[in-house]
């Protein structure tokens, strides 16, 4: 504490010492007869001089960055769209680095060609038409090419599937992911939040709808909802004492679940049998195995709050958001072993992170991600790796 009182009274004194050389400053020159921005010419070179020799470091820096660091930190786009935005993000590099240079150094060497010099006068030169156009015309149509790819490669990212897409869910929720796959019939089974549970008797993280689930939902809310009745009758009996606070939370909570109650049974009334039919081979697994150079199409839900599911080396990202159904689609094209050949790291492995910042174990959320043939695939789940979404029915 009484560090920082001494660090803050320094700082002050020096700002009020600097304040007071330039006061000083300032009346020397009105003793001397001189305006402030009289400087004598060989001041006036040196800081010309100092432009170039500012110019060689800066850009001296940034190509020395530009080599040392240039290459990002993630490996060769393992996706066909992701090569695309690569092939996209280089040619911005391209346009960002040419008029960087051009403008700076223009900026720099102009400060240094141009500086004062009392045989010369400044030439009058108000406004020029055709230039105003160019340099409107030129920077607008670069950006209309910039816009106008990305949005063809946007569209390539989210845009309909093809019918050989193989659909997934990525199903996110604090902290980790849960994947789903469509199994045979391709279609994924119905799901609804309202019927999440983690009821040990019949547990359904991911809200899926079958006949049996929303019955069983139906017990576990009515067992919740008259455990809470009985408590309220005894404080109607006088047995227990709640606060005025909490017996009103718990008057909301029973009518919320009341309400979610009826819902639940008019989905008794909607779902028949052949609901069941598309979940019945629907498969989670807690990895996402995928196979090499198959379509995939993923669709995001949410649990909680926003998350978003990232690929870095797919360059793929779309957000989870609760209550909606996202979407996004790439094709692998290279396998796990290939890509640790090509990175030249053993240890190599394709992830899956969430890329909002949702709570406290935020950067816990992964998911492992493997490429491989579809062998390899067959072989991942008969050594068990996944679990049908609907095991708990029987
Ligand atoms: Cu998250």
């Amino acid at each position: 504490m009484e560090m920082k009182l001494i660090v803050l009274v320094v700082i002050v004194l020096v700002a009020i010492a600097v304040a007071q050389l330039m006061r000083v400053y300032e009346l020397t020159s009105k003793i001397r007869n001189r305006r402030e921005e009289d400087i004598d010419l060989r001041v006036n070179n040196i800081n010309a001089m100092m432009m170039i020799a500012f110019l060689a470091v800066f850009f001296g820096s940034a190509v020395y960055m530009l080599f040392k660091y240039g290459n990002g930190m993630l490996p060769e786009a393992a996706s066909i769209h992701g090569q695309d935005v690569d092939w996209l993000f280089n040619i911005n590099w391209v346009i960002v680095f040419t008029v960087f240079f051009i403008v700076n150094g223009v900026l720099f060497v102009f400060a240094y060609k141009y500086a004062y010099d009392p045989n010369r006068t400044a030439y009058y030169f108000p406004h020029d038409n055709k230039l105003e156009m160019l340099w409107t015309v030129v920077p607008a149509g670069a950006l209309a090419v910039i816009i106008i790819l990305g949005l063809m490669t946007w569209n390539k990212i989210t845009g309909k599937p093809s019918e050989n897409a193989v659909v997934v869910e990525l199903y996110a929720e604090q902290f980790n992911w849960t994947a789903r796959y469509s199994g045979d019939d391709n279609k994924l089974g119905y799901a609804d939040y309202k019927l999440v549970t983690t009821w040990s008797a019949n547990p359904n993280p991911l809200g899926v709808i079958t006949t049996n689930n929303i019955e069983w939902r139906l017990k576990e809310l009515d067992s919740t909802i008259n455990a809470m009745h009985t408590d309220l009758a005894k404080e109607e009996n006088l047995e227990v004492v709640y606060s005025v606070a909490s017996l009103e939370k718990m008057r909301k909570k029973v009518e919320k679940l009341e309400r979610i109650r009826e819902r639940v049974a008019l989905m008794q009334t909607n779902y028949t049998d052949s609901t069941d039919v598309i979940a019945a081979d629907d498969f989670i697994a807690k990895e996402l195995f995928l196979i090499k150079d198959q379509e995939y199409q993923f669709i995001m839900r949410s649990r909680d709050v926003i998350h978003s599911a990232y690929f870095p080396h797919f360059r793929a990202q779309m957000n989870c958001v609760p209550g909606q159904r996202t979407k996004l689609k790439f094709t692998p094209i290279f396998t796990t072993a290939e890509m640790r050949e090509k990175t030249g790291n053993p240890e190599f492995n394709y992830i899956l992170m969430c890329n909002k910042i949702c709570g406290e174990s935020h950067s816990n959320m992964k998911m492992s991600v493997v490429v491989g043939t579809a062998e390899e695939f067959k072989k991942w789940q008969e050594e068990g790796n996944t679990s049908l979404v609907v095991a708990s029915v029987n």
